[in-house]
């Protein structure tokens, strides 16, 4: 016990002290000259507030945790060619610098494709219009784009000290993100690019290593990592025996979408494949995500919602969820005892029964690590492991620091569970306490904009706004008695409105992002007026030639019967980006123009309705949420800054909300006189909102039958 504990004071000692140069070889990096077997945690800086940093950077600490892994999110960072923004939750220098300051070491996954369930997967909307781009292909306009961006960061972070070579905490370095999932659709360009993106960043000079994940051709010096939930069993391993074992995104949950169920995996469950990929030599693995955060304003890809890995170790609040948490802290302690014997000695792998294996490790000094492995999901197993037996549960692993004693098994849970719990600070149902604003349904005469065809939503956009309007006025001219809209999209949401009147609405999902609408319309002798409203929700974030992807509406028809339509497709649209409310930027506290707000009326309630209210933050430092349980879909903002969208009207199969519960941050808000807007886009309920406080209870400290803690 007593060595163990100096043990752990001296490494603390060699981390604070940080810097030197970055290698690797065949078992792992190697840090200012030593051997490593790192665990590493995402924590994404702009899902989350630099007032939250330091405290999600501690807890992964506390957690065990060695290194802090980002993404770095292009489209936030150069909105405009050349106009650069790292202000504020976009402070990439601080975020790396906090990690610094707690003695963790920094990964950092340039990309700058990044996918991460982010709008256009971090690409901003402006590379759309460069002449003959084609994105992450052997193309000439994307490389001169992409090298801008990497040379950018690399400076910034060269100009800062921050990386280990100049004695920062960066110890790597991610060029291009899972290219092979999409690497066949580009022909013989795909391997020209993924070789010119290698050298591209090596000729940066930075240092320390670069890794290509799920790259399995990643030339050399650059690393292949694996990305998945089952590592130790698919990762077919480093591409070069010189190259080290990584597993750069082990999935601790999964991202939710509108209509989607959370996905729970267990504490165990990743304790038993992370705890199997170290006894197959693993010496890096990364929890993506260790905290996920919040897609804040309309920061989210197609159909995902507003929280994100909210099951992650760290829930969507910073709140440790337990025992997730907990028991991966105690497999970080087990395996920072054997960490010695791991990285000097010699593997060897034998049968222990049917499902049963044992992976040593035996080094010079007769320090010996055993993992005892259990692959029987069903049964417990009673294995003899040097002479002496030891009782697995299933599918589980025991980990043996001296080949003796199991410290650790990947299905004991010690730690105790919590459960989250929300108390209302606040309701909102006084009517009096309400303002409210009806948008403007734009018609065709009322539009600047006009096309004989359907546009492409995007490309009108220009991702200035999820919304889109397409309008016309048509002369009603035959006996049409029961009409019906017919509208084809490829997404993701349309609102139909005729002479002004609501008529419906129509959305795709996830899987099947385009829909069909059919309602039943009435028309007017003569001119007519049709108003369709398109919206995005998010724009796409994966797969191949994301530069040519087509939403929004492809065919609009007004069936009347067996053969009569009026086919409204190439018909002359006039279209208006965007909502008037959002030019007018009522969601801010300085509104431009003077938008009528007036008394809430819930008898003459409509879609396209903005409403507005103030309220007093709640005491205490107790992370806060808005309860949108009782609203439809929409955006909402705190003091002008967008908390995210929240789409609660989309049921679960089981009939559930997928989202209601929509993160305030508490640096967002002031004492008093907090502005609260949300706009509203079918009929939801403002009254029935609530401000509550999170917390959680049965959360005390793990205790460890093994006093390893
Ligand atoms: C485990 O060891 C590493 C150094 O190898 C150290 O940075 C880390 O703090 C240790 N983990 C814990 C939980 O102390
Ligand atoms: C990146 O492009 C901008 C123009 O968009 C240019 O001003 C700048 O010099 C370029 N930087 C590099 C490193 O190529
Ligand atoms: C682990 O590394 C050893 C060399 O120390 C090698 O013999 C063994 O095959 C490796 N095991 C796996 C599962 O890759
Ligand atoms: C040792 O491990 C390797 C890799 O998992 C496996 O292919 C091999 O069958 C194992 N050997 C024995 C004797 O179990
Ligand atoms: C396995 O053994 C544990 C005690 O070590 C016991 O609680 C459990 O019920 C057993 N499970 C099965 C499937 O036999
Ligand atoms: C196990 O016991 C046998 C017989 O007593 C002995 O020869 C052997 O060395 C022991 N093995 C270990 C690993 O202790
Ligand atoms: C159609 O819109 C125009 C303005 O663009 C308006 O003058 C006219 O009254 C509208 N017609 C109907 C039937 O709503
Ligand atoms: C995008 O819009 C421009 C006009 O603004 C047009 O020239 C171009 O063809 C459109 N591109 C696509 C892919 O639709
Ligand atoms: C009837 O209306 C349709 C669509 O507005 C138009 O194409 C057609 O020419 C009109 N027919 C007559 C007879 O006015
Ligand atoms: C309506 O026009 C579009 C565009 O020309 C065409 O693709 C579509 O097939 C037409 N619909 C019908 C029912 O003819
Ligand atoms: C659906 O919501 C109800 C009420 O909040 C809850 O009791 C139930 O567990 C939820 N069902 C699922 C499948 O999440
Ligand atoms: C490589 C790997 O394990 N991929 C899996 C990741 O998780 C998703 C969702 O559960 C699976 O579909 C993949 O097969």
């Amino acid at each position: 016990m007593l060595i163990w504990w100096w043990w752990w004071v001296a490494v603390v000692v060699m981390v604070v002290e940080g810097g030197g140069e970055v290698t690797y070889d065949g078992r792992s990096l190697i840090i200012d000259g030593q051997h490593k077997i790192l665990f590493s945690g995402s924590i994404h800086y702009p899902r989350s507030t630099p007032q939250m940093w330091a405290s999600l950077i501690a807890k992964g600490k506390e957690g065990g945790l060695n290194v802090i892994q980002t993404y770095v999110f292009w489209n936030l960072h150069e909105p405009q060619p050349g106009q650069y923004d790292f202000s504020g939750r976009y402070d990439l220098v601080k975020f790396i610098k906090e990690i610094q300051a707690q003695g963790l070491y920094a990964a950092l996954r340039i990309g700058p494709f990044i996918e991460s369930e982010w709008t256009y997967g971090g690409f901003p909307f402006w590379l759309h219009d460069v002449p003959g781009i084609v994105y992450r292909s052997d193309n000439e306009p994307f490389k001169f784009y992409m090298q801008n961006f990497t040379s950018k960061i690399v400076n910034l972070m060269k100009s800062e000290g921050l990386y280990a070579s100049q004695g920062g905490p960066i110890i790597l370095s991610q060029v291009e993100n899972e290219y092979q999932n999409v690497e066949a659709a580009f022909g013989e360009k795909g391997p020209s690019y993924v070789r010119w993106a290698a050298k591209m960043a090596v000729e940066l000079e930075t240092g320390v290593p670069w890794v290509m994940c799920k790259q399995t051709d990643a030339p050399d010096p650059v690393i292949n990592t694996c990305n998945g939930m089952r590592c130790g069993e698919t990762f077919t391993g480093p591409n070069s025996p010189n190259k080290p074992s990584m597993w750069t995104e082990n999935w601790t949950s999964f991202y939710q979408v509108y209509g989607g169920e959370p996905y729970i995996r267990s504490a165990q469950d990743i304790a038993f494949h992370v705890t199997l990929f170290i006894a197959k030599n693993g010496s890096y693995i990364n929890y993506y995500m260790y905290h996920g955060g919040t897609n804040f304003g309309r920061t989210a890809s197609a159909y995902v919602i507003t929280s994100y890995y909210d099951q992650a170790p760290l829930d969507e609040y910073g709140l440790k969820r337990q025992p997730k948490w907990g028991h991966l802290k105690e497999l970080h302690a087990a395996i920072n005892l054997s960490s010695t014997t791991l990285l000097q000695g010699v593997q060897t792998n034998f049968s222990l029964g049917q499902f049963q294996e044992a992976y040593v490790f035996q080094d010079a000094t007769k320090g010996c690590v055993a993992f005892l492995v259990n692959n029987d999901g069903k049964e417990n197993a009673t294995v003899q492991f040097h002479n002496l037996t030891f009782q697995l549960l299933p599918k589980s692993i025991s980990i043996l620091p001296d080949c003796e004693t199991e410290i650790f098994n990947t299905a004991k849970v010690n730690t105790d569970y919590n459960e989250r719990t929300t108390t209302t600070s606040q309701t909102f149902s006084s009517i009096d306490g309400w303002e409210e604003y009806k948008d403007d349904i734009p018609n065709f005469l009322d539009t600047s904009l006009k096309s004989n065809t359907l546009l492409e939503h995007m490309n009108t956009t220009k991702d200035k706004s999820d919304y889109l309007w397409y309008t016309l006025s048509f002369q009603h001219n035959t006996s049409c008695t029961e009409p019906v809209l017919h509208v084809e999209s490829l997404g993701h949401v349309a609102h139909a409105f005729v002479n002004n009147i609501y008529a419906g609405a129509a959305h795709g999902n996830h899987d099947v992002k385009g829909f069909t609408m059919e309602i039943p319309i009435k028309l007017n002798d003569g001119m007519n007026n049709i108003s369709i409203l398109g919206v995005m929700v998010g724009l796409p974030d994966s797969g191949a030639f994301l530069e040519r992807r087509f939403t929004g509406l492809t065919k609009v028809e007004i069936r009347c019967g067996e053969m009569e339509l009026y086919n409204l497709t190439n018909y002359e649209w006039g279209y208006q980006v965007g909502l008037l409310g959002e030019k007018l930027e009522i969601y801010t506290e300085k509104e431009l123009g003077n938008p009528e707000w007036s008394k809430i009326d819930l008898s003459t309630k409509q879609p396209l309705t903005w409403y507005k209210t103030l309220f007093v933050a709640p005491i205490g430092n107790d992370p806060i949420a808005l309860d949108l349980g009782s609203m439809g879909k929409g955006e909402a903002w705190v003091n002008g800054q967008s908390i995210g969208r929240f789409w609660v009207s989309f049921l679960t199969s089981h009939g559930n909300s997928s989202q209601t519960l929509y993160h305030v941050p508490q640096s967002f808000l002031k004492p008093f006189g907090n502005v609260l807007v949300i706009f509203e886009e079918f009929k939801g309920d403002p009254v029935q909102i609530t401000l509550d406080t999170i917390s959680v209870t049965n959360s005390h400290e793990p205790i460890s039958q093994y006093h390893i803690l």
